[in-house]
């Protein structure tokens, strides 16, 4: 879905379809201007990622690594002992080891993470690699077409543990975010897990810091996006003329990033063969990422379908790690 090579019109021998439409789309509707934040992630994109996630700033990561770290066995233990675990949008899988090495422990486990990314599953495999007992078998693909292939080779009886880690269930609206676990409860059978990591509410002063942290390193993971529309689409974007903005929706209880035009201006985008007018203080929206109070997830949950199990919170940051189960009686 993403490597699409085509034969673009132009001095462009490939173009990323799926990257070039949501910047048609997004940047030629009317109001306001959206880009996805799947787009945020190029080669770039993801290595300032993975800095982010270092910040001292910046806890979501770090705060679920300390809750996988210290629960580990007992999830393994309310999951029933999985001998298939499922990763939707593994990354690198460093946060799925303590549960890999804590399923690991008791029987052969196959792990099977699914990634859009060819490089980022090959880190994940590298650097999972050496795990007793763990099988590694990386699927290139979305979320849903890889949830697809990794329930049709399961065998009879097999018991899964689905994760969704790394609160990237807030990066979808609520309405989305129930209706993205309905479509994986009904590709699951009754007995499988779902583990759902959730960043949770916080003060406002915390999370801007987060979303917007004092070197910088987030401000460059979002106006990178504009310099991905100049090297992939020859766009001519003057990145020096936009601002990243992190805005804190209270009501919503979602962070929003920004890109906000400094000035006046008007950006062509050859490869699209548009040219884009903002107005100063315009910005593109590029990221929601809704934060949750605790019960709140098990309702989404609920809502979808499943049932909640348990749930592990990380007090000093705020995340939860909710377990659910898909129950014979709604399967
Ligand atoms: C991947 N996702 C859950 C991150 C988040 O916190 O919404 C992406 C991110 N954006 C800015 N900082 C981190």
């Amino acid at each position: 879905m993403f490597a699409s090579a085509a034969a673009a019109p132009g001095s462009l021998a490939r173009v990323n379809l799926e990257f070039a439409e949501a910047v048609l789309n997004g940047l030629t509707q009317k109001g306001q201007k959206t880009i996805p934040p799947s787009c945020l992630y190029d080669a770039v994109g993801s290595a300032l990622f993975d800095v982010i996630t270092l910040l001292p700033e910046y806890g979501v990561t770090r705060a679920e690594a300390s809750l996988l770290s210290h629960a580990s066995e007992e999830i393994v233990r309310a999951s029933s002992q999985p001998s298939r675990i499922i990763e939707l949008g593994s990354g690198t899988g460093s946060k799925t080891r303590h549960i890999l090495s804590a399923a690991g422990r008791h029987h052969p486990v196959r792990y099977l993470p699914i990634d859009i990314s060819p490089a980022a599953l090959d880190s994940c495999a590298r650097a999972l690699g050496g795990l007793q007992n763990v099988a590694i078998e990386p699927i290139a693909a979305t979320y849903l077409e890889g949830l697809h292939e990794a329930m049709s080779s399961r065998q009879p009886g097999e018991p899964i543990l689905l994760l969704f880690l790394g609160s990237t269930i807030g990066n979808f609206t609520r309405t989305d975010a129930a209706e993205f676990l309905k479509r994986i409860w009904r590709r699951m059978r009754p007995g499988d897990f779902l583990l759902l990591g959730a960043d949770l509410v916080k003060s406002r002063e915390r999370l801007i810091s987060a979303y917007d942290d004092p070197i910088g390193v987030t401000a460059s993971f979002n106006l990178n996006l504009l310099a991905r529309i100049n090297r992939e689409l020859e766009g001519h974007f003057d990145v020096a003329q936009f601002a990243h903005e992190a805005r804190y929706d209270e009501r919503c209880s979602r962070i929003e990033m920004h890109l906000r035009s400094r000035v006046s201006q008007e950006v062509r985008i050859d490869a699209l063969g548009i040219s884009v007018k903002f107005a100063e203080g315009e910005t593109i929206w590029t990221e929601s990422s809704h934060k949750f109070r605790a019960e709140e997830i098990s309702s989404i949950g609920h809502r979808s379908g499943f049932a909640s199990v348990r749930q592990w919170v990380h007090g000093g940051w705020g995340f939860a790690e909710t377990l659910f189960r898909k129950s014979a009686a709604t399967g």
